[in-house]
């Protein structure tokens, strides 16, 4: 799978991707040099990043089919997205993640740019230009974590991104041994993850989508306990069964054997409408 970082949050959360073998990590933003990056020449500001934007031939010329683009919607440089989006697509499934910047604490131009980006990205989804959108918040994050120290902030941040998505995609790409991971609807194209806590029923959400119509569990198991609790199925059927209500119809769920001691549990969920 390939993984694209644009801008300093982008390209900080891509990196990361690196410590697994399944990725290809690509870096674009003003500075970057190194295998895979490209060095983009610092624009004055956003519409000047997008009408400069250089061809990416080179950079990408091995690249196809899985991609994932991770761009802070709040930067200037992520005013290229749309147009390296652009020769990429017909050789690409582009899922984009965003990240949402604590939209307060944004001055009053920076936070119309992000706007635009937020909205221009999730209509693409929508329209699907692109495959879908993930929504993630930095002030979500940020609370599921606790306290956070102001130094290595962004990094602690970005670890809990980075291993959550990687282990999403570990399962998506694994057989369960109950139930299964659905592909969602069609139109279902607006959406975000979370951490399930399986113990307490609880997910922690990284954006609060608004008109979840489907869900997606996964329950990370030990091989041992798999064998030996006995209420284990029961406890799932009961959680699974009280998830589904009027506004989130179709749930599903999967459970994964793992190697590891603690259990883990993940959440996706799909919206077919644009966030405000
Ligand atoms: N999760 C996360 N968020 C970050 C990180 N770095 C910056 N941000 C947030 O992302 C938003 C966008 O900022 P940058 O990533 O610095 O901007 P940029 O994409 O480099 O764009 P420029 O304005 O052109 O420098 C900021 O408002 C921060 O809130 C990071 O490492 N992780
Ligand atoms: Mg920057």
């Amino acid at each position: 799978m390939n993984i694209i970082g644009l801008g300093k949050a982008g390209c900080a959360i891509a990196e990361k991707f690196n410590q697994y073998p399944q990725y290809k990590v690509f870096q674009i933003d003003v500075g970057k040099e190194g295998a895979r990056c490209y060095n983009v020449k610092e624009q004055a500001g956003p519409e000047e990043y997008e009408k400069n934007t250089p061809s990416f031939k080179r950079l990408f010329s091995k690249t196809s089919g899985e991609t994932l683009f991770i761009l802070g919607g709040s930067g200037n440089i992520s005013a290229m997205c749309l147009r390296i989006m652009e020769q990429l697509k017909d050789k690409c499934d582009i899922d984009v993640l965003y990240i949402q910047p604590d939209r307060d604490l944004l001055p009053s131009v920076r936070k119309m740019h992000e706007k635009v980006t937020y909205n221009v990205l999730q209509e693409y989804a929508r329209s699907a230009a692109i495959r879908r959108i993930y929504l993630v918040s930095n002030l979500h994050v940020e609370n599921i974590l606790g306290d956070v120290p102001i130094m290595g902030y962004y990094d602690k941040l970005n670890d809990l991104i980075v291993s959550t998505f990687h282990m999403i995609n570990v399962f998506k790409n694994s057989t369960s041994i109950m139930g299964g991971l659905r592909d969602p609807g069609e139109t279902r194209r607006i959406s975000t993850v979370g951490i399930y806590d399986m113990e307490k029923d609880e997910e922690k959400f990284f954006f609060s989508l608004d008109t979840i119509r489907e869900t997606c569990y996964i329950y990370g198991v030990g091989e041992r306990r798999l064998r030996e609790d006995g209420s284990l199925h029961k406890t799932i059927v009961t959680q699974m069964k009280g998830k589904t209500n009027d506004e989130t119809p179709n749930v599903s769920f999967g459970v994964f054997p793992t190697n590891y001691d603690t259990d883990y549990g993940y959440v996706i969920a799909y919206s077919p409408n644009i966030q405000n």
